[in-house]
């Protein structure tokens, strides 16, 4: 079968690649320029796929391009565009419109669309199916099949990748969901099939708002117990020793990602719209955007407890990628941070194993080297992410101040860190 997949970031890549490894004829398709030369010259631009795999596949069983006449010839459309947030922070499903407005077009009877992206219940409804039946006058099961099935894709896990991570699907028929399993069974170990599209749909939105809330919770008590004066890291650690329901979340500088700060939107966006306000959704996203505020709040007792104010201070921070052992600055908090930190007239610099520039308000910033005397210049260092490959005990051992928002240094049981949450004495 000719399979075609539209959107090549980190879920449609890997999930073409392992189309075209199980023997599909792989058509991918984006609207990225920049992608398509890329995977043209054999180059890969996303962590889980190295460039070798894009070598052996390229121009034999994967083709690329931008055009979406190939759609004619396709048994089977896979949608895995994104679907950000606008400026007043509402779902934008412009990427979905434009890419299914295309593939409407030279849409050709019996073929199978199935939409990835995150999205709230009831997109692929309106988007797709009811938009087809009315463009093209096709009847939904009979000339054409569509399915939604989230994706679970985690840029950098070493142990899940598509095919040992369970797929959830909902079809908008018996014929639709029969012909997406036998799709995804050719390449996925276990799927799991839902009565209906909303339901899958619905899915991946409470997934990712469980991991937001229970996030959010923690911050928000490290808060409290930083005004008891006990250590939120410990308590987390020792409850964690339960073995049966519960599950252990950590507090952090605030959250980043692709995925995390914007899919409860989506499900809260939802909820409005059908009168319902969900508090609980609201409310994880308040806390865990003001993490980023509360980090420059103990960082701004630190420094006056040594004398120092945050004017005129020298302060690193160690680690951007929005989370540890990857590449990705998207949404990160340690950026939010660093910026708080100029506004409040800090000079501040970073050190990121994993990324070695980034462009900050037009400005390009490079990571520092990681030396004794480069070290010895800052008054204070900020852990905002815990990458594996950092040497924290050299940096414990070569700093006056390690404030620590991911716990990585309790272990050398130094008196020069502070952990994120500790009561800071005024
Ligand atoms: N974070 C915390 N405390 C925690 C866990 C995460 O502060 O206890 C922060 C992270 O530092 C990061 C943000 O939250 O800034 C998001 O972290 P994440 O671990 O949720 O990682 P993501 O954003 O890459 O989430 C993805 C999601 N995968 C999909 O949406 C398909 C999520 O569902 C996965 O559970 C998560 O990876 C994972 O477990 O790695």
């Amino acid at each position: 079968a000719k399979v075609g997949v539209v959107g090549l970031g980190y879920v449609g890549l890997p999930l073409a690649v392992e189309l075209a490894n199980s023997g599909f004829n792989v058509f991918g398709i984006d609207i990225c320029e920049e992608k398509i030369n890329m995977l043209k010259s054999k180059k890969s631009y996303v962590i889980d796929i190295n460039s070798e795999v894009i070598e052996e596949l390229i121009d034999k069983k994967l083709s690329v391009g931008s055009d979406f006449t190939i759609v004619s010839n396709l048994d089977i459309v896979i949608i895995c565009v994104p679907t950000p947030l606008n400026e007043a922070k509402e779902p934008d499903l412009s990427y979905i419109v434009d890419s299914v407005k295309e593939i409407r077009r030279y849409l050709k009877k019996r073929t199978l669309i199935i939409l990835e992206s995150t999205t709230y219940p009831g997109t692929t409804e309106e988007l797709i199916i009811n938009s087809i039946e009315e463009e093209k006058s096709f009847k939904i099961g009979k000339d054409f099949f569509v399915c939604y099935s989230p994706e679970r894709v985690d840029p950098g896990n070493k142990k899940f990748n598509i095919t040992n991570t369970p797929k959830v699907i909902g079809g908008a028929t018996k014929t639709c969901l029969e012909l997406g399993i036998l799709l995804y069974s050719s390449f996925v170990e276990k799927i799991v099939p839902v009565s209906c599209i909303k339901v899958a749909e619905m899915v991946k939105l409470f997934e990712n708002t469980f991991r937001s809330i229970n996030i959010a919770l923690v911050n928000e008590l490290t808060q409290t117990l930083e005004r008891i004066g006990i250590n939120i890291w410990e308590v987390i650690d020792a409850a964690s020793t339960k073995p049966f329901g519960f599950f252990t979340f950590y507090p952090g500088p605030g959250i980043g990602g692709h995925c995390i700060p914007l899919d409860p939107i989506y499900l809260s966006w939802k909820a409005k719209k059908s009168n319902y306000y969900n508090r609980f959704i609201e409310l994880a996203s308040d806390i865990n955007s003001n993490m980023p505020r509360y980090v420059v709040s103990q960082v701004t007792d630190i420094l006056n407890n040594l004398g120092k104010c945050i004017r005129e201070s020298n302060i690193l921070l160690v680690g951007v990628a929005y989370k540890k052992d990857i590449d990705d600055l998207r949404e990160s908090p340690a950026i939010e941070i660093f910026n708080l930190l100029e506004e409040k007239g800090a000079s501040v610099s970073y050190y990121d194993t994993y990324i070695s520039y980034f462009t900050n308000n037009g400005k390009v910033v490079y990571s520092i080297e990681l030396t004794e005397e480069i070290l010895n210049e800052f008054d204070l260092v900020i852990i905002t992410t815990n990458h594996s490959n950092i040497d924290y005990e050299f940096i414990l051992s070569n700093s006056e101040i390690v404030y620590d928002t991911r716990n990585v240094t309790s272990k050398y049981s130094s008196d020069k860190s502070i952990l994120l949450g500790r009561h800071i004495n005024s």
